[in-house]
């Protein structure tokens, strides 16, 4: 079995990060070794929230695992909380992506043109440094135009904006760049990577549903981390997670109970799991 580590944060609710990352990843027969960031008692869309830092943990959690000879496959990255977390876990990538066979950064920094809080410019501008270790990266529209500096447009892009943007993405460091909400016409909404090892564009859509959906993109990278595990190909990683957010969505916009946090990504996890076996 393959053995996937994420590194994020806990939030202990709010369906985001670990608690749609372990699920997904094991949902597709892979295993998910955990590092948390910190620990927030919500994701910080709420209004009251705690934050504990888990950054101290970093060295000594990486010191013991050195000594039991343990490695990973894969690498994941979320959410990161500081500068000095960023650093460790740069350091932490030199020394296990010599045994793993890729590693996915997701640059976590914001979304519907809003960077998170708790993140200003100069902490997307060391994301986009940060980018530099990953062989994989897959923003959205937000997180690509802060750490570009350009600026963010939320629909009517063209094939040659997105190219372009892909381009540029690619040219932080990694060999594959995956943009999620691409909106060339109303109504579809999408993902388009670009492999630059082979020059290579993928891209899927499918239906815009109306609606802003808090954790898509934790669920949309823990699915593509999973499937090229599995070894599956980078369009059919991306459709797998494309996939898997839709039905999510979909799932949450019929069920009349549904809270304002999060998607219920779980009523989807049957059919994300017919596609591993
Ligand atoms: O879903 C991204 C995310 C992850 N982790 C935390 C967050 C957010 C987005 O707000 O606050 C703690």
């Amino acid at each position: 079995m393959k053995r996937i580590l994420t590194i994020q944060d806990v939030s202990c609710v709010g369906k985001c990060s670990l608690t749609v990352a372990i699920p997904v990843i094991s949902a597709a027969q892979v295993e998910a070794c955990v590092l948390p960031t910190a620990s927030l008692s919500t994701h910080t869309m709420f209004k009251h929230f705690t934050f504990a830092d888990l950054t101290d943990e970093i060295e000594p959690i990486v010191e013991a695992w050195l000594a039991e000879g343990i490695s990973f496959d894969a690498i994941y990255t979320g959410y990161l909380g500081s500068y000095r977390q960023m650093e460790l876990i740069e350091r932490l990538l030199d020394v296990f992506r010599k045994d793993a066979e890729f590693v996915f950064v997701d640059p976590v920094l914001g979304d519907a043109g809003k960077l998170y809080t708790r993140f200003d410019q100069a902490f997307a501008d060391r994301m986009a440094l940060f980018c530099a270790k990953a062989d994989v990266i897959a923003p959205n529209m937000t997180e690509a135009a802060a750490m570009l500096h350009i600026p963010y447009m939320e629909s009517g892009h063209t094939e040659k904006y997105v190219c372009d943007v892909l381009k540029r993405l690619v040219a932080l460091g990694p060999k594959v760049a995956a943009l999620t909400g691409v909106q060339y016409e109303p109504g579809k909404l999408g993902v388009v990577a670009y492999d630059s090892v082979n020059d290579q564009l993928f891209s899927y859509f499918h239906d815009a549903i109306p609606g802003r959906f808090h954790g898509t993109g934790d669920l949309f990278a823990s699915a593509a981390v999973a499937a090229l595990a599995r070894g599956r190909s980078i369009a059919e990683s991306f459709k797998i997670a494309a996939d898997l957010t839709v039905d999510s969505i979909r799932a949450t916009v019929a069920n009349p109970n549904a809270r304002n946090y999060g998607v219920d990504f779980e009523t989807a996890l049957p059919s994300f799991m017919r596609k591993f076996e």
